[in-house]
């Protein structure tokens, strides 16, 4: 396709994340024309663009990776329980090359608009390339973590040194020796740089607002052994996993936290300290319901940064308090508590001396001046809904996404929006995304499009679009599992709160993701009864 030509397309999907990856090669299956836009240079999604040294994927790769090809799964061999960056991209890499998925994807474009057309019913995508795609569907595989957020920190663009954002890092090699660096943002991202960076910088500060609970990571390299054995056994773990809440392999349990006496409870705690990765998720069944059980768990963890942290007023500002533990995400770590026994490593507490300003020599807190050669921001994302209300996504009577979302992602299972016919999002804000493995998520959402895309055709339908009052009890059901849950007792950008002026609440699926994929799987069911279709002969609407 030559850029700026307009001629009818069956599909755009925007992204080649593992999402849009997927999708195309099920798209390409299917025998449909399509045209896939992405941002950045090559595949990969948050992968291609989270370069920062440490990055982590704190999924375990028999989980992390893609399901639906055998051939796939023998050929590729990971090379350590939780994969780095490095290899996530290669295996990102490998997956396109293997299927030949690059040449439907136009990169290093943006998609700047998105409009349904009532008459011609086709989406009328723009791209900043300047082109123009017309298209019955388009598929939105944008990820709930790409648009990264800037501190609202005055003086950001008047600082001399270096400075780096996590979610765009260079491409190049950074060389941190001898350097004064600044690291501001302790959630997932920010403890991976900081355990990093510490290992090099001659001086690292470490500027943190809420500290985060982050239990160790226990990475193990997979031998050739265990790697032929997990081989030899995805057809099991596959299913164990799409069974599962989590859409992963992980533990889980049915176990309340006061079933058990305190010493049988405080000897499990410590098992799943040494178990490491998610494990305490799988020992206990009420962590994110019960506010005492969750306290407990608190408590323990804090015993644990105290016992690491050799400075005491330094681990105690590192204990989180005032939410429960799990409300954020958990973070997994290697080396992080740890690192603040470094001489080199400073711990800011902003807190207790919030941040001034910026400066051209560094940041000025209520403490005083910390002079930096180099800045890392791993201040987060505008998460979730931030990618499909970044630029305007116009539906029926030009209507706009954003305004239909002023009060929060509204959505039928997170896939269609009423109002936005044809339009299909993949790990969708209303779904289970970010809190169960993305790339089951992803597999199971373009699977049900390719299924209904399919039933259209049989059935000569032209358009798809959720009935408002499907859409309106979808909401109804997540809110009714939100409110017993503690997720939304911190905040964070699961629930909006690090986005000045952003709706607020948690309007993800809380049901896990079994229960997710088996939603999905009823609405499928005799002919789709939530969902509003045209037939292709039917009259335009006026
Ligand atoms: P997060 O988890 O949203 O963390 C962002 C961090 O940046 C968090 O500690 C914030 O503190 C901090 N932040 C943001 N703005 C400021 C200002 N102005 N001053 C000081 N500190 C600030 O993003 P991540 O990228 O770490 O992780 C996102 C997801 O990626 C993660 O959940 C995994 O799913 C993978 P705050 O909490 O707002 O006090």
């Amino acid at each position: 396709d030559d850029a700026g030509t307009t001629h009818r397309l069956d599909a755009v999907v925007v992204g080649a994340g593992f999402g849009g990856m997927y999708a195309a090669y099920r798209l390409r299956e299917m025998g449909l024309s399509f045209v896939g836009i992405e941002a950045g240079g090559d595949v990969g999604g948050v992968w291609y663009w989270n370069r920062y040294p440490g990055a982590r994927c704190d999924l375990m790769c028999v989980d992390y990776s893609y399901s639906f090809s055998p051939e796939i799964e023998q050929e590729w061999t990971w090379s350590e329980q939780f994969a780095g960056q490095p290899e996530i991209l290669a295996y990102a890499n490998y997956v396109a090359d293997r299927l030949h998925l690059r040449p439907h994807f136009r990169f290093g474009t943006r998609v700047t608009a998105a409009t349904w057309d009532d008459h011609r019913r086709i989406w009328v995508v723009e791209t900043d390339a300047g082109d123009t795609l017309e298209a019955r569907y388009c598929v939105m595989a944008t990820g709930p973590l790409s648009i990264p957020k800037d501190p609202e920190i005055t003086g950001l663009d008047r600082f001399a040194g270096d400075l780096y954002r996590a979610a765009k890092w260079p491409h190049h090699e950074v060389d941190f020796a001898g350097k004064r660096v600044g690291v501001i943002g302790t959630g997932s991202t920010g403890i991976q740089i900081v355990q990093e960076v510490a290992k090099e910088a001659g001086e690292l500060y470490v500027f943190q607002r809420t500290p985060s609970f982050t239990m160790p990571m226990r990475n193990d390299p997979l031998d050739p052994e265990y790697a032929a054995e997990i081989k030899r056994n995805y057809p099991g773990l596959r299913a164990a996993a799409w069974a599962s809440n989590l859409g992963g392999v992980r533990p889980s349990t049915t176990r309340p936290f006061f079933s058990l006496p305190r010493a049988q409870r405080e000897q499990l705690m410590e098992d799943a300290w040494k178990m490491g990765g998610h494990a305490f998720l799988g020992t206990f069944s009420d962590l994110l319901f019960n506010p005492e059980a969750n306290e407990q768990v608190a408590e323990f963890v804090r015993g644990k940064i105290g016992e690491i942290v050799e400075d005491p007023e330094t681990a105690e500002a590192l204990k989180p308090r005032g939410y429960p533990i799990f409300a954020r995400r958990p973070c997994l770590d290697t080396s992080y508590y740890q690192s603040f026994n470094q001489p080199n490593v400073h711990l800011v507490d902003c807190l207790k001396y919030p941040i001034r300003r910026i400066t051209e020599a560094g940041i000025e807190t209520e403490q005083g001046e910390v002079a930096l050669d180099a800045l890392i921001l791993a201040t987060g994302y505008d998460g979730l809904t931030g990618a499909l209300t970044a630029f305007p996504v116009k539906g029926r009577h030009g209507r706009e996404l954003r305004d239909k979302w002023k009060g929060g992602a509204h959505s039928w299972l997170g896939l269609m929006v009423e109002g936005f016919p044809n339009l299909f999002m993949i790990c969708g804000a209303n779904g289970p995304a970010a809190l169960a493995n993305i790339i089951s998520i992803n597999e199971l959402n373009v699977d049900w499009l390719c299924d209904l895309l399919r039933y259209m055709e049989r059935n000569d339908l032209a358009t798809f679009e959720p009935d408002p009052d499907a859409e309106e009890r979808w909401m109804e059901e997540v809110r009714a599992l939100s409110e017993r849950t503690l997720m939304s007792k911190a905040q964070t950008w699961y629930v909006g709160a690090n986005v000045a002026g952003k709706a607020q609440g948690l309007t993800l699926f809380t049901g896990g993701f079994a229960k997710y994929a088996e939603h999905c799987r009823v609405a499928a069911q005799n002919g789709y009864p939530d969902l509003m279709f045209e037939r292709e002969d039917a009259p335009v609407p006026a």
